[in-house]
C-alpha cells in the first residue's frame, strides 16, 4: 500500500514587499510659476506574516508553496501624496509549527497557540518624497530618496509532533494496556475515559536503539468529529502523529461488534480530516484471550478484507509481532 507522506516540514522563502519610492514633484498653481516641492512618500511594502489557524493541520500548504510574496508598496506622489502600503501577506499554518532559520536551524519562534503570528519578511520601508528636503534656502529640492527592499529570508518550518506513533480505538479497547507492554509508560488501566485529556506519551526502542514515541490517546467515540464528548481533543492529538495504531476489541467487551467498531473508527478520523485515514496505519486485534474473539476475528477479517494482528495486551501474546509491525510502518512513515 502506498500511502501520502505526513507533511511535517516545509522550506518556506518569504520575500516581503519592498518600499515605494519617494516622488520628486512641485507644485503647479496658476499664476505660481514655481510651485514648492510637494512629492509624498512610498508606501510601506507588505509584510509576510506567518498564523496559526486551528483548520490547518499539516504544512502542506507551505510544502507546495514555498515561494510566498508579498506586495511592494506604492510609490509617493504629487499634492503630497504618499504611496498606497503593500497589502500584507498571510500564510496560514498550524498551531505548534516551529520556526527555524534555513541555514542556522536556529529556532526563531514558535506559533503555539492558534492565533499567533509572526512577521517573518518585513515590508522596506517607503523612500521620502522631496517635500522633506525644503528649507528657506532651499526651496526647489531634487532630492528624494527609494524605498528599502523588503526582507527576504528563507526559513524550514517544522510541526511539533504529538509522537511518532498514536493509538486509536474505543474506550476500553486495551491502548492503554498494549502502551504499558510496548513501552516504558505506565498509563491507568481501565480508567475512566474521559479522566485526562492528555495522551499518555511512552518511548518504543528498537532492536537497533532508535526510538519512537507512542501516544496512548483517550477513546474516540461516535461522533468525535463534531467535538461529543471532548472528541475534537483526541482527534487533535491523533492528527498530529506520524501514524497510527487502530486497536480493536476484538471480544465485543461493550456489547459493539469488532468490525462495526472499525469502521466507525475509520468514519471519525475521516470526517474530522481526511488526510489522517491517508497515514500509515496497523490494525490490532486485542483482547484474543476471550472465548468469543476467535469469531469475531473470523468475521472481521471478512468483512474487512484486512488481516489484524492478534494479541492478548493483557496476557502479553503477541506483543513482540506488534512491536516488529510497528517498527517496519514507522520506518515506511518517513
Ligand atoms: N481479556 C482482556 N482484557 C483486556 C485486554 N486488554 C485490556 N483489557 C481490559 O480492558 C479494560 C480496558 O483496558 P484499557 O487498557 O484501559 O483500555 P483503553 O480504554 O483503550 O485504554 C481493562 O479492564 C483491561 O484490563 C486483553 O487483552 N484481554
Ligand atoms: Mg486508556
Amino acid at each position: 500500500m502506498k500511502f501520502q507522506k505526513f507533511i511535517d516540514t516545509a522550506p518556506l522563502y518569504a520575500k516581503a514587499g519592498n518600499g515605494g519610492n519617494g516622488c520628486c514633484s512641485f507644485r503647479r498653481e496658476k499664476f505660481v510659476p514655481k510651485g514648492g516641492p510637494d512629492g509624498g512618500d512610498g508606501g510601506r511594502g507588505g509584510h509576510v506574516i506567518l498564523r496559526a489557524v486551528p483548520n490547518e493541520t499539516s504544512l502542506i500548504g507551505v510544502y507546495y508553496a514555498p515561494h510566498q510574496k508579498a506586495e511592494h508598496g506604492g510609490f509617493g506622489k504629487g499634492k503630497q501624496m504618499h504611496g498606497k502600503n503593500g497589502k500584507d501577506l498571510y500564510v496560514n499554518v498550524p498551531a505548534g509549527t516551529e520556526v527555524h532559520n534555513m541555514e542556522t536551524e536556529e529556532l526563531v519562534t514558535d506559533l503555539s497557540e492558534s492565533g499567533d503570528e509572526f512577521i517573518c519578511a518585513h515590508g522596506g520601508k517607503g523612500g521620502l518624497g522631496n517635500v522633506h528636503w525644503k528649507t528657506s534656502t532651499h526651496q526647489a529640492p531634487m532630492e528624494h530618496t527609494d524605498g528599502e527592499p523588503g526582507d527576504d529570508i528563507a526559513y524550514k518550518l517544522i510541526l511539533k509532533l504529538v509522537a511518532d506513533i498514536a493509538l486509536v480505538g474505543f474506550p476500553n479497547a486495551g491502548k492503554s494496556s498494549l502502551l504499558t507492554k510496548i513501552s516504558q509508560a505506565h498509563p491507568k488501566i481501565g480508567a475512566y475515559p474521559f479522566t485526562t485529556l492528555n495522551p499518555i506519551i511512552g518511548t518504543m526502542t528498537f532492536e537497533d536503539y532508535s526510538r519512537a514515541t507512542v501516544a496512548d490517546v483517550p477513546g474516540l467515540i461516535d461522533g468525535a468529529h463534531k467535538g461529543v464528548g471532548l472528541g475534537h481533543e483526541f482527534l487533535r492529538h491523533v492528527e498530529r502523529s506520524r501514524c497510527l495504531v487502530l486497536v480493536i476489541d476484538m471480544a465485543g467487551t461493550d456489547g459493539r461488534t469488532p468490525h462495526e467498531d472499525y469502521f466507525a473508527l475509520l468514519k471519525e478520523l475521516e470526517l474530522y480530516k481526511k488526510d489522517i485515514v491517508d497515514r500509515p496505519r496497523l490494525v490490532v486485534a486485542n483482547k484474543m484471550d476471550e472465548p468469543e474473539a476467535e469469531l469475531y476475528l473470523e468475521e472481521f477479517k471478512k468483512e474487512t478484507s484486512l488481516d489484524p494482528i492478534p494479541i492478548s495486551a493483557e496476557y502479553e501474546e503477541g506483543i513482540e509481532e506488534v512491536k516488529k509491525r510497528i517498527e517496519q510502518m514507522y520506518r515506511t512513515a518517513f
